[in-house]
């Protein structure tokens, strides 16, 4: 039997907590634990899930976070938690009962041959209730449009009953996530698909919650589109080949940025060649730097931000490079007999940019997992 851990975010759930703890225990295996993190919770959510540890001992657990940080925060901590403890399994699910526990044993049967399994309200058995008919569409309708935008086949790309098997965690690269708030149900299923995992959808009917209020708003649900697109972009250019193409053509910009400043510069303005010359490679590994990183190594460096350490440092391996380049450049010319130098000086080029991208990759746009 897999050892699962089930991770239940909180915020203002006091009505909703020991109930659901106790309805939780009362289906799921011994060897299966819950932890809850909430957001120092005003209405004391927090100190009631604390009087239930000593009935369950070993298998409660409350992650306490100073303030609140959106739900992507509260599972990332959370799966960080669990990671760091011998735990195969873990479930996403809400506190206010629209997760039914009953299903939980039944994820648990598929999560065994598969990586991912989804409670689904999108598929044949499965559905909601108790919702208005606006909560319906704006639903449905989120779901249909991330299902366009990402072409990814999961037919419930928003919910949030989820259950993930440790590896597939680990595939995805927690680090990566840039969704701060429900968007990331979409991400995270997005991305387990992306890195191939199976994906099972199962169906469960999704009951709106009778106590405590939604913490959806108008402007989280808008993040969630606008994000939709972020997360294309950054997933779909995972693959090498794509940043490799990315890097090259990033490459080409700062060639003509150095050529254009160099030309008004030396040819029109007069000035000395040497001296210009430095300020267009400056320039030129500057423009290239920031390409780099808000667009061919998106999807390594997420949402970090621009610095002057990495800066030198793609300096640093640009000049590298451009070793590389004189190196090869010369050495062919010396034992080879090539009818033009630009032939050797071409070969020289490629492969000073193709240590520079590996040197890029590994190093300055390294991505943590
Ligand atoms: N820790 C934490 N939990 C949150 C936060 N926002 C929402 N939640 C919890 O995440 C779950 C889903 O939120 P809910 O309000 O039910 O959203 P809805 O199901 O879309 O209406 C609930 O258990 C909430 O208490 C947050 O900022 N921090
Ligand atoms: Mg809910």
């Amino acid at each position: 039997m897999l050892s699962l851990l089930i991770t239940i975010p909180t915020y203002n759930e006091a009505e909703n907590i020991e109930s659901l703890l106790k309805a939780l225990f009362d289906v799921v295996p011994l060897e299966t634990e819950i932890l809850v993190v909430d957001d120092n919770s005003p209405d004391g959510t927090t100190k009631i899930a604390e009087g239930l540890i000593p009935s369950y001992p070993g298998r409660l657990h409350i992650l306490n976070r100073p303030k609140k940080q959106g739900l992507a925060a509260a599972y990332l901590a959370a799966f960080e938690w669990g990671l760091s403890r011998p735990y195969d399994a873990f479930l996403e699910m809400d506190a206010d009962f629209s997760h039914n526990p009953k299903y939980i044993p039944k994820m648990l049967f598929e999560l065994s041959s598969h990586d991912v399994v989804v409670g689904s309200r999108n598929i044949k058995g499965g559905g909601v209730e108790g919702w208005s008919m606006l909560r319906n569409i704006v639903s449905k309708g989120g779901s249909f449009y991330s299902h366009l935008v990402l072409g990814c086949p999961i037919k419930d790309l928003t919910g949030g009953f989820n259950m993930w098997k440790k590896t597939s965690l680990e595939k995805i690269g927690l680090r990566n996530i840039i969704s701060k708030g429900y968007s990331f149900q979409i991400e995270m299923k997005y991305r387990a698909w992306n890195a191939g995992c199976s994906i099972k959808e199962i169906p469960i009917i999704f009951a709106d919650r009778e106590k405590g209020t939604s913490k959806m708003s108008k402007s989280i649900f808008l993040e969630a589109l606008i994000n939709v697109w972020r997360i294309r972009n950054c997933v779909a250019s995972d693959s090498g080949i794509d940043q490799f193409i990315k890097f090259a053509i990033t490459g080409g910009l700062g060639t003509i940025t150095n050529l254009t400043i160099f030309f008004l510069c030396a040819d029109i303005g007069g000035l000395p060649e040497i001296q210009i010359s430095v300020v267009c490679f400056l320039v030129a590994v500057t423009q290239n730097y920031i390409i780099n990183h808000k667009w061919s190594f998106k999807s390594n460096v997420g949402e970090k931000t621009l610095s002057i350490r990495k800066w030198f440092e793609f300096i640093a391996i640009s000049l590298l490079g451009l070793g590389v380049n004189i190196f090869v450049m010369k050495t062919l010319l010396l034992y080879f007999s090539l009818p033009y130098k630009v032939i050797a000086q071409a070969v020289g080029i490629a492969a000073g940019m193709i240590v520079n991208f590996i040197m890029a990759k590994l190093f300055v746009f390294r991505r943590k997992i």
